[in-house]
């Protein structure tokens, strides 16, 4: 036979499942329903080898899920709003809506070349009014359910791009692009109101046992869950400005009072703005310290720095105990009420700060068989567990007894008419603000009115719809620029207003966006709700880690929302989370220090290991270290090179051999040319198999010889493994059983003379199974086999083969080996093995003799087929 023309065949079959819209799915269909799903790309411009391994990830499952049965949803779509568009509309003057539909009009093409069993009928974009329509319906219904709200909230404002930045885009406090210092400023923001949800969204983390722990625990940490004390600490009046009499504090660490060395409050708290009225030096250091942003990140790794106010707090517990109240800049006014008591024996910013201000430490809680005495702390907080020392009534606690005990006695304790401390429970979730000064995304449908205030636009005029005559030449919104866009009559009272400018955030558009494919011919509503609760949740979403938190969080709070809203029924969007690994590459580097992409490259392996040569000069380059693809480093590689080259199979199969999904992947020219070559061995031993099958009898023999149920084991025992394997998205342990049987395959095939009838029986089932164990992987090369096999339709329509269990029995047990109780190892015997025979296997292992230590064996007991234990 000849050699597989993947260049051929792959198109040719691509075109047939189209043609048959095998990969559609409909919504009245009556079989158990399985929805797949990876994130949807942004439209860039190219497709990536990231797209690559995500959506072969995804696609093996798909087929395989369909080969079982199900009613496979499995969709794909653009998340095409974002500055990408805006900055090419500055830098190439092209209009961002051609520029992204130009590019996912590419990257369409690019994807079908990869063979993916998609859904297309159900595509859209997020840029399409035909979606956002929906979505700014629902931030009406937000609106009006109290889940959206304009909030003032202190943003990074860049003076010099005039726009709000998020943290990450304020770099040594200067605007990311424009090198202008960002200010702090007050605005009106829309946000979302996630925090409504914080206990659900922390509790339901729970009940999602098909995420991956990381995940789940990233999710926690961001929600930030913490019980604590919010205590009223009396201020010394004699040292205090006018209309200030108590500060509010909240602590997690009510045991460490005693510990107590200074106060600590925010530069923004009120009290460190009455102090600054009077004290010019005060006012100074307060607006030096604002000038490193809001960023967590920035926060925590600055010096800490603070300023005596000259106000003194006194303890709850001792009248005549004051406490420095400072201003620190490492105490964020968003987060308790912006002021904290320091303890700084047992927190290490708190210790940082005694430090450098040279207040001391006394430490309170002592670690459990250390002396007291001799416990003291220099440089390192103790933050463990232990006994309170140096904490009168406290002293010989536990830490748990200790905040228990300062809770009753501070709770019960009133000043005023309200008592001095009640317990809270706080979260570090803030609201989410969606508010963006930008053109390209979706207007927020609300008009501005100087007589009616904030007022919807009125359902009958939702979309609200991007004006396309923007101009980019000035810096800002393009959508504010607009001479007549925003100046409307008000829907209320007739008169003139103006349209909200800002559009939301981009994290919204996919927030929501596996509801709408479960019907996007919806023009009325986002959802069908009836075909929505039935289609969700998403079954099997997988994407990467970097989405871990935002992505994944917005979108269970949206689900809820729309819950709420009555677009939809459930509360968890995705029942299964796959996070798959990056794919990196070796970097190459001339000696000049510039990169060099690996195509210009050629690897050489002699004596002294790998050495890699400028193709175009012989010039050596050193191999630098394996990194994730980059343009700037230029270890990439072109999916569509790959494509023309090698075919898309041998791209997937690649993608999923090596290494656990979960895993970064090492991209690899010579395992890529592997992976060629092992499609050519598939595509022979197919067509061998074929020729030495001939003569196979029509019917399923009575009996089978020796030979024959060997094969048939191979064949039904990877078959079992395999489809085990794709359920748990084993995929590159499923590759090696696919490659194993492939061996002891061919074996049997290469074994002169005809077969006789069981065995060509036997050859032609193996085969069978074969090509439809690879086709979830490399579904063009398994139509191109079954059609040599002369099997009717499509492999991509045929049901997953029947297991024959009676095959899989095994032939040996594997027992494990415990001493007196405690593993010390393992014997694989044979199934139908005796007692005397595993004893004395078991007995012959070297970690059983060096358990045992010379000591008289005295008894074995044997749990067949699990156990074995020698007491001795
Ligand atoms: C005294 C204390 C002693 C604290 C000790 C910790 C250790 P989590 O767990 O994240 O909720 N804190 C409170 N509000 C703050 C703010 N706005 N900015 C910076 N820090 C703030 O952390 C709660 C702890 O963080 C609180 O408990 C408080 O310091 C600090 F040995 O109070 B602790
Ligand atoms: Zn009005």
């Amino acid at each position: 036979s000849e050699r597989y023309n993947a260049r051929d065949a792959e198109p040719r079959w691509q075109r047939k499942w189209d043609e048959q819209a095998i990969f559609v799915s409909k919504n009245d269909d009556s079989r158990p329903k399985y929805y797949v799903l990876e994130m949807f790309p942004y439209p860039s411009g190219r497709i990536h080898i990231g797209h690559v391994r995500n959506y072969t990830l995804g696609d093996v499952l798909a087929r395989f899920m369909r080969a079982k049965g199900f009613n496979v949803l499995h969709p794909m779509g653009w998340d095409a709003f974002g500055l990408p568009a805006e900055n090419a509309a500055i830098e190439r003057k092209v209009a961002p809506k051609a520029w992204t539909y130009d590019n996912i009009a590419a990257m369409k093409k690019q994807l079908r070349s990869i063979g993916l069993s998609l859904d297309w009928s159900r595509e859209f974009a997020t840029c399409d009014p035909s979606y956002y329509k929906h979505q700014q319906k629902m931030f009406l219904d937000m609106l009006a359910a109290g889940l959206a709200e304009r909030e003032k909230r202190k943003l990074n404002w860049d003076p010099v791009d005039m726009t709000v930045l998020a943290n990450e885009q304020v770099i040594d406090g200067r605007g990311w692009r424009s090198g202008a210092i960002v200010e702090q400023r007050e605005m009106s923001q829309w946000v979302f109101k996630i925090t409504k949800y914080a206990q659900e969204l922390l509790s339901a983390l729970d009940s999602l046992d098909r995420w991956p722990d990381k995940v789940r625990l990233m999710q926690r940490n961001w929600i930030g869950r913490s019980e604590g004390l919010l205590i009223r600490f009396a201020l010394d009046q004699a040292t205090t400005p006018a209309g200030e009499s108590e500060l509010k504090i909240f602590t997690t660490r009510p045991d460490t009072l005693f510990g107590a060395k200074f106060m600590a409050i925010s530069a923004d708290h009120p009290l460190a703005q009455a102090a600054a009225a009077k004290n010019p030096d005060l006012a100074e250091f307060i607006s030096d310290i604002k000038k490193i942003g809001t960023a967590q990140s920035i926060i925590d790794t600055a010096e800490k720095q603070g300023f005596d106010t000259g106000i003194r707090a006194v303890h709850p517990f001792d009248p005549d105990w004051k406490l420095p109240v400072y201003v620190a800049n490492f105490v964020l006014m968003e987060y308790g009420t912006g002021a904290i008591f320091g303890c700084p024996a047992h927190d290490q910013r708190d210790l940082d700060f005694v430090n450098k201000y040279a207040l001391g430490n006394t430490p309170v809680v002592c670690p459990e068989g250390q002396d007291p005495k001799s416990f003291v702390i220099t440089d390192t907080a103790y933050d463990g567990d232990g006994r309170m020392i140096n904490s009168r009534f406290l002293d010989g606690m536990t830490i748990e007894q200790a905040k228990e005990e300062v809770a009753k006695r501070l709770e019960s304790e009133m000043r005023g008419n309200a008592p001095v401390a009640e317990r809270q429970v706080n979260f570090r979730l803030r609201d989410w603000g969606i508010s963006r000064q930008r053109y390209w995304g979706c207007p927020i449908p609300v008009i501005h009115c100087p007589r009616c205030d904030v007022v919807p636009v009125p359902d009958d005029q939702l979309p609200v719809v991007l004006p396309e005559d923007v101009s980019f030449d000035k810096p800002g919104n393009a959508l504010d620029h607009h001479p007549t866009w925003k100046h409307v009559t008000c829907p209320k009272c007739g008169g003139s207003a103006s349209r909200e400018t800002d559009t939301m955030d981009t994290f919204v558009d996919s927030s929501w966006y596996f509801a709408r494919f479960t019907d996007p011919w919806n023009e009325k509503a986002p959802t069908t709700p009836a075909i929505a609760n039935r289609m969700l949740p998403v079954d099997q979403y997988i994407g990467g880690v970097e989405h871990a938190i935002l992505h994944l969080l917005y979108s269970r709070f949206f689900t809820r929302a729309m819950k709420a809203t009555g677009h939809l029924a459930l509360d968890e969007p995705f029942a299964g989370m796959f996070t798959q690994g990056m794919v990196v590459h070796e970097t190459y580097q001339k000696a000049d220090g510039s990169w060099v992409q690996p195509a210009e490259v050629k690897i050489e392996v002699g004596g002294n290991g790998r050495r890699a040569i400028l193709l175009a000069t012989g010039e050596d380059v050193t191999i630098g270290p394996i990194e994730k693809m980059s343009k700037s480093k230029k270890n990439t590689v072109d999916p569509d090179d790959i494509i023309a080259t090698y075919g898309a199979d041998v791209a997937r199969w690649f993608m999923l051999s090596d290494s656990p999904p979960d895993r970064d992947v090492i991209w690899s020219d010579e395992r890529v040319q592997g992976a060629s070559r092992f499609v050519q061995r598939l595509w022979r031993l197919v067509n061998d198999a074929v020729e030495v099958s001939k003569t196979a009898p029509a019917t399923r023999p009575g009996s089978f010889s020796d030979d024959a149920t060997a094969l048939r084991k191979a064949a039904h025992g990877a078959l079992d493994k395999v489809t085990s394997g794709v359920e748990r998205l084993h995929f590159n342990v499923c590759l090696a059983h696919i490659r194993e049987f492939t061996n002891s395959f061919s074996e049997v095939l290469q074994r002169p003379g005809q077969p006789a009838p069981d065995l060509a029986w036997a050859i032609r089932e193996a085969s069978q199974i074969l090509v439809q164990l690879f086709s979830p992987m490399m579904p063009h090369l398994a139509e191109e086999c079954w059609q040599v096999l002369g099997q009717p339709g499509l492999v991509s329509e045929a049901s997953w083969p029947q297991i024959e269990r009676d095959l899989l029995v095994e032939d040996s047990v594997t027992l494990v080996v415990q001493v007196n109780g405690k593993k010390r190892g393992e014997v694989t015997v044979a199934t139908v093995a005796q007692n005397p025979e595993i004893e004395a296997a078991a007995l012959a292992l070297d970690a059983v003799k060096l358990a045992l230590d010379g000591k008289p064996v005295r008894k074995v007991i044997i749990v067949p087929k699990r156990i074995v234990n020698v007491v001795g």
